[in-house]
């Protein structure tokens, strides 16, 4: 077998008979050495021809002659029984060899006809020659990967760090920074990806100066194809998850949460402390404590918007419409609430002044509100019982409760747990309320009432409370 060498046939398809000449001149000696035959045909009726009788193992086209039309003779190819192979090839004045389009053969194979000495067994030469492409390959990925890692990280420290959103001055807003941050940091992988890659190619893949071949034809890749599938869909599908659960955070209600009933109309708004009778053109809210807003409008629609907080909320006109938003202030300061619904023409004028302040100061300026409100303090003291929630542990109508009933407590002898008793006077009630321990009830529980109440609530609070407890026979 080994001395045995078939004669190899090389078809070369070109009107112009320099072409022929052009490339016996280049390769005719050695495809002579190696027994290789050559044969011309010099229009398309003549190739085809030459293709059926003589069965070429090469056909070589001039890439330059339209009498040769190449698309047609690729079809030809493409469909014929027997397999080819094909090289469109052009010749320069300089005597290079430009070879446009071997899509057909690989390149190892098309250097094999071009210029390497004939090899019996051809098969044996791909994997020695892979090998080295194959770590060329490795490398380019590996840098590329190296630079996306570096990009994602610098672009995603420039975007959390040049302040893009405003001071984060909520718990939802905290929720809500942490979805922003993850979309941030996909941006960031996303746009290193696609620039890191592009650049890579232009700089290192760019034409070498004289370099006139054409890069290789890629025709799909469908491993590449299923992973660019599944990944993104895997990640909207993640992301949708975590948007839902985020959002469910957002809308955690808190029992204790403050009701305000917030009404917005053109062009402003006023926030009404439903609880207390009182209204306010400011929103006032204490620090740490769930603010439960109900939205409604007078006229157009509105939306309540404080950047800081992050969240935000239709109001449309309508009382089945009202509209619930939930607000966990963290941070003491001074805020805007802003409209974000173009609602006319002061639409862009319809703030109203944001303050956070702290539980006493709150109190403070509820309970100066309040007085401005209601001048009775007996009615005062009724709405600090129910919203203190004193109520909760006594009744009003002699019914016992966790605590003994008010009713008729003023001006009662009562008996203590170490049984000595006292007239329930002012003084008393004082100090039951500010220090509930120190003279114990007969029949009740000690250190169930809060103690803290000297913190929660203000002097003008504790004497309101004290008209109420009197009042109530
Ligand atoms: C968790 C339950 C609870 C709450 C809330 C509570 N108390 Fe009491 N209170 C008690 C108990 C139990 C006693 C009896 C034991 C004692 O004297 O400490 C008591 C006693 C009193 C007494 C003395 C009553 C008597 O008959 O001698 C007064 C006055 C009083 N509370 C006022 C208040 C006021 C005002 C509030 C709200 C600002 C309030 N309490 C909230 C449980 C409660
Ligand atoms: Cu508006």
């Amino acid at each position: 077998m080994t001395g045995e060498r078939k004669p190899r046939r090389v078809l070369i398809a070109s009107a112009n008979p320099l072409f022929g000449k052009g490339l016996m001149k280049l390769y005719g000696e050695r495809w002579q050495q190696q027994a290789i035959q050559s044969r011309l045909a010099s229009s398309m009726e003549e190739t085809l021809a030459a293709l059926d009788s003589w069965q070429p193992d090469l056909v070589i086209v001039d890439y330059d002659d339209r009498a040769i039309h190449r698309e047609e003779f690729l079809s030809h190819f493409i469909t014929g029984s027997r397999p080819m192979q094909v090289i469109l090839v052009s010749l320069q004045e300089s005597g290079a060899v430009v070879v446009y389009d071997r899509r057909t053969l690989t390149p190892a194979q098309a250097n094999d006809w071009l210029n390497l000495p004939w090899q019996p067994e051809p098969s044996s030469n791909p994997p020695s020659r892979r090998t080295p492409k194959m770590k060329g390959n490795t490398r380019h990925l590996l840098i590329a990967g190296l630079l996306v890692i570096v990009s994602t990280a610098v672009l995603y420290f420039l975007l959390t760090s040049i302040g893009l959103l405003p001071e984060e001055a909520s718990q939802q807003a905290a929720t809500i920074d942490r979805l922003f941050n993850a979309h941030f940091f996909m941006i960031s992988l996303l746009f290193s990806m696609i620039v890191v890659f592009l650049v890579y190619s232009i700089v290192v893949f760019r034409s070498k100066p004289g370099e006139k071949t054409e890069g290789a034809y890629i025709k799909g890749n469908n491993r590449l194809e299923i992973l660019w599938t599944i990944i993104p869909l895997g990640t909207v599908i993640a992301f949708s998850f975590f948007g839902a659960r985020n959002l469910a955070e957002t809308r955690k209600a808190e029992p204790q949460a403050l009701n305000i009933r917030v009404v917005a109309f053109q062009w402003g708004w006023s926030f009404e402390y439903s609880d207390f009778g009182v209204t306010s053109r400011e929103l006032y809210l204490p620090v740490d404590r769930q603010a439960l807003l109900s939205l409604t409008s007078r006229d157009v629609i509105h939306s309540f918007w404080v950047p800081e907080f992050r969240v935000k909320q239709d109001a449309l006109p309508g009382e089945n419409l009202v509209k619930q938003l939930r607000i966990t202030p963290t941070r003491i300061g001074n805020y805007t609430v802003m409209c974000a619904e173009l609602c006319g023409g002061a639409h862009a004028y319809m703030n109203a002044p944001v303050k956070v302040v702290s539980k006493a100061d709150f109190d403070q300026w509820l309970g100066t509100q309040v007085s401005a409100v209601i001048t009775d303090p007996v009615e005062r003291g009724k709405k600090w019982a129910e919203n203190t929630g004193c109520i909760s542990c006594h009744s009003l109508d002699g019914k016992k409760l966790v605590g003994p009933t008010w009713k008729g407590l003023y001006g009662e002898t009562v008996t203590l747990a170490d049984g000595t008793t006292v007239v329930a006077d002012e003084t008393y009630l004082r100090t039951a309320i500010l220090d509930p321990n120190a003279q114990i009830t007969q029949g009740y529980p000690a250190n169930v009432m809060p103690s803290n109440y000297s913190s929660l609530l203000t002097d003008d609070q504790i004497n309101d409370l004290i008209e109420y407890i009197k009042s109530i026979h």
